[in-house]
C-alpha cells in the first residue's frame, strides 16, 4: 500500500491514521443539526477544523443520513462550490468533495477538491467514467440500499464476507474503468444499511479490511451505533467516537472521518506514541 495520496498536488501522508473533519452544508445534516448552513459559518468552521490540526476537509451539499432529502445537482454545486474554491486558496490541506453525482465530481475538482468520497462507490450514473477522467483519490464506500430506506430492515447473510466483495468488485470496476488502484480508498460503511450488530461485527473485522492493501477509511463521529450503545443524544457521542477512532488506529486504519477534529487529533496522538515505540 502507497504511503501517501496525491490528491491534486496536496499531499496526504498516510504513515499515521489522517483526521478527516466533515463539512456539512446541508439544513438537514446528521449530527450538528444544519448549524453550519451558511456559506460564513461553514467557511470559519472549516477554518477552525485546519488550525485544529484537521489533515484534510470532507465538503458535503446533500445529507446522506438515513431518511434525509434529496437535492438537485443544481443545488449541490450551488452549496459546495463557493465553500471548495474560497478553501483551496485558503488553506493547504486537502479538499474532499463528498458526493456521488458525476456532475458534482467534475465540478468540484475543477474548484479545486482533490478527493472524492462517494458513499455510493461510483456505482451513480456517469460516476465511474466522471471519476476516471479526475486525477484524485477514491474513497469507495459500501452502503446497502438507499438512504431514504436503508435502515428499515438490513439482511446480511455474512456482513463482513459481503462487504469485503462488495469492494473488491468496486476495486475491479475501477481498475477496468482506468482507475489506478494506488487512487483507491476503501470505507465499510458504518450506518448505511447496517444494524447495530452488523457494524459491531464490521467493526471488528477492520484488520480484515486493511489486509485488502487499501488505505482504509471509516466514518462513526456521533452516529446511531454510538448511541444506541451508549444511549446517549447526538451532542453527547464525542467519547464514544473517540474510543472507536483508536481502535480503528490501532487495527491500521489510515483516515478517520469525524465531527471532533481536536479530540480525534488527541486520541491519535497516543496511538502514535505507542505504535513509534
Ligand atoms: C458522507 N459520509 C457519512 N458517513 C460516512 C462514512 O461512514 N464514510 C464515508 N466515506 N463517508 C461518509
Amino acid at each position: 500500500m502507497s504511503l501517501k495520496l496525491d490528491c491534486a498536488g496536496r499531499v496526504l501522508g498516510l504513515q499515521h491514521p489522517c483526521v478527516m473533519g466533515i463539512l456539512n452544508i446541508t439544513p438537514d445534516s446528521f449530527s450538528d443539526g444544519g448549524d453550519f448552513f451558511g456559506y460564513e459559518c461553514a467557511l470559519q468552521h472549516a477554518r477552525e477544523m485546519v488550525a485544529n490540526g484537521a489533515d484534510m476537509i470532507d465538503v458535503g451539499g446533500e445529507s446522506t443520513r438515513p431518511g434525509a432529502s434529496v437535492v438537485s445537482e443544481q443545488q449541490e454545486l450551488d452549496r459546495v462550490l463557493p465553500l471548495i474554491e474560497a478553501l483551496a486558496t485558503e488553506v493547504d490541506v486537502p479538499i474532499s468533495i463528498d458526493t456521488s453525482k458525476a456532475g458534482v465530481m467534475r465540478e468540484a475538482v475543477s474548484a479545486g477538491a482533490g478527493f472524492i468520497n462517494d458513499v455510493n462507490a461510483l456505482r451513480s450514473e456517469g460516476a465511474l467514467a466522471a471519476a476516471a477522467t479526475l486525477s484524485v483519490p477514491i474513497c469507495l464506500m459500501h452502503r446497502q440500499g438507499v438512504p431514504s430506506t436503508m435502515q428499515q430492515s438490513p439482511s446480511y447473510d455474512n456482513v463482513l464476507l459481503e462487504v469485503e466483495v462488495f469492494l473488491r468488485e468496486r476495486v475491479a470496476a475501477c481498475e477496468a474503468a482506468g482507475i489506478p488502484p494506488q487512487r483507491l480508498v476503501l470505507d465499510p460503511g458504518f450506518g448505511f444499511g447496517k444494524t447495530l450488530k452488523h457494524n459491531l461485527t464490521l467493526f471488528n473485522g477492520l484488520p480484515r479490511f486493511v489486509d485488502m492493501g487499501f488505505p482504509v477509511m471509516i466514518g462513526v463521529s456521533r452516529k446511531r451505533m454510538i448511541g444506541d450503545l451508549l444511549n446517549t443524544p447526538v451532542d453527547k457521542r464525542c467519547q464514544g467516537g473517540l474510543t472507536l477512532a483508536t481502535l480503528a488506529a490501532w487495527w491500521g486504519v489510515s483516515i478517520i472521518r469525524t465531527h471532533d477534529v481536536k479530540e480525534t487529533i488527541d486520541t491519535l496522538k497516543i496511538c502514535r506514541a505507542l505504535k513509534d515505540m
